[in-house]
């Protein structure tokens, strides 16, 4: 490590060597080349090792929904890692555990009121499919072992989350997968859907093409649908009207599982604390991460109705329901995180502060129609898309490209494909929203 003084005239430590750190889901010899280093975040805003500022425009990675550095959430994380660092997940336990599974449970829909917990997204979507197919075999149904995810999904990237995923990206070097899985049709089409304010009109209909699987691998076969209310992933495709309740009517009617995938929709995204609340269509389980904690600490967590839990509560007493955990399941770290998070939200009315903002918020996207390059605008809850016309032959290049110029001008932004992904944490104020849109249209006029 090299130790520099920045712009400010703060201690920096910058490493000196990019090599060693192979980095996720990044371009990294154009990293390497151009390193974008953050050193500090609060509230709404990161600093670069630079000692730039840099308006955070994705809450992290969809996560940090509370603004960064919270006082409340940072004391609770020291307090803990002081008290206690770890205690075993398996066959121990530790209050705050049982604490926030219980204030999760409460804030979830309906009976979905066992919590299961994970360290991340994808191990929480890991953990939903394999109750999925250990409930149906605990009830003598062990044939519904196929599993459904549906085009353009993203459920992470283990190999359960991949398999139901349906980013071909994410899939095409990894051989074939979990078997017995099948996709419905993913629900966006331009023609149809193009700067939809909110839920598209059209589409509802594909929510059919489910009884069109059930009618090929008849409905004994299939143990669980797993959808994301909204596909942020691959690039915030908004839920046709009633697509997702038509789902729900189909799944109950061939006793399938229904699974929210609301790794990025829970905690507030949509001004709810579970998109199944906004969308009033009750899954049988949920999955979560990122929000949980704010993304402070590393969580995930799958919630369950009591129903399929009570399923598993048979037999002799000594002997263990599920085999299925993590050694960090519940770890006490995250647990404090989570409580801490969990009281911000309800402290400061964050879910219902950006439910408020939402109209402000649409207006700000689709402001943004008629600038170069865009040929669609997305939005629900705070999240938004701005999708761009590709460069013929160098598709993802043009968003690329702006995000660099964004980060550039002091904007965080994400990008899949040539589409521009916002999801701000849930404290961003009206005047930090017109300065996002500022900034951004700025850079849609400057990029090629
Ligand atoms: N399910 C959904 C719906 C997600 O969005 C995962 C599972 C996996 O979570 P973990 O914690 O294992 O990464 C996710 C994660 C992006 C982006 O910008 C999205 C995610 C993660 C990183 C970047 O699209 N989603």
């Amino acid at each position: 490590m090299a130790v520099t003084a920045t712009a400010r005239g703060a201690i920096q430590r910058v490493p000196n060597d990019l090599e060693p750190y192979w980095m996720p889901f990044t371009a990294n010899r154009q990293f390497k080349a151009h390193p974008r280093l953050l050193a500090g975040a609060k509230g709404l805003h990161y600093t670069t090792v630079e000692g730039r500022e840099v308006l955070d425009g994705t809450a992290g990675l969809w996560c940090c929904n509370a603004g960064h550095g919270h006082p409340k959430i940072v004391a609770a994380i020291q307090a803990q890692a002081a008290e206690m660092d770890y205690a075993p997940a398996f066959q121990m336990g530790h209050p705050k555990a049982f604490e926030l599974a219980a204030r999760v449970a409460a804030l979830a829909p309906g009976d979905l009121d066992r919590v299961f917990f994970a360290n991340s997204g994808s191990e929480a979507v890991d953990t939903a499919l394999k109750i999925a197919l250990a409930y149906h075999r605990a009830r003598g149904e062990a044939g519904r072992t196929r599993l459904i995810g549906r085009e353009r999904g993203y459920h992470g990237v283990g190999f359960g989350g991949m398999s139901v995923g349906g980013i071909a990206n994410n899939r095409r070097t990894f051989g074939p997968m979990l078997g017995g899985v099948d996709h419905l049709p993913q629900t966006y089409d331009r023609s149809k859907q193009a700067f939809s304010r909110g839920e598209p009109e059209w589409g509802a209909h594909l929510a059919d093409e489910l009884e069109r699987l059930v009618a090929l691998h008849d409905a004994s076969t299939i143990a669980a649908v797993i959808v994301e209310p909204v596909a942020c992933s691959a690039g915030v495709l908004i839920p046709p009207r009633g697509y997702l309740k038509r789902l729900r009517e189909i799944c109950s009617k061939y006793g399938i599982l229904l699974i929210f995938d609301e790794v990025i929709t829970g905690f507030g995204r949509l001004g709810t604390g579970f998109a199944a609340e906004y969308f009033d269509v009750q899954p049988d389980l949920i999955t979560c991460a990122k929000g949980l904690t704010s993304g402070a600490v590393p969580m995930g967590a799958t919630i369950v109705r009591k129903g399929i839990y009570d399923a598993f509560m048979t037999g002799p007493d000594h002997v263990i329901e599920l085999f299925h955990g993590y050694t960090y399941s519940g770890h006490p770290l995250a647990c404090a995180a989570g409580l801490a998070a969990l009281d911000v939200y309800a402290e400061e009315g964050l879910f219902a502060k950006a439910r408020d903002l939402g109209p402000y918020w649409a207006d700000a996207v689709h402001a943004l129609k008629g600038l170069p390059h865009v040929i669609d605008l997305r939005n629900l809850g705070l999240v938004a898309a701005i999708e761009l016309e590709p460069i013929p032959g160098q598709p993802a290049k043009r968003a690329f490209d702006a995000f660099l110029r964004a980060y550039e001008q002091g904007l965080l932004v994400r990008t899949t494909g040539d589409i521009i992904a916002l999801s701000p944490p849930l404290t961003i104020t009206r005047a930090l929203v017109d300065e996002l849109f500022t900034k951004l249209a700025k850079v849609l006029k400057e990029t090629p």
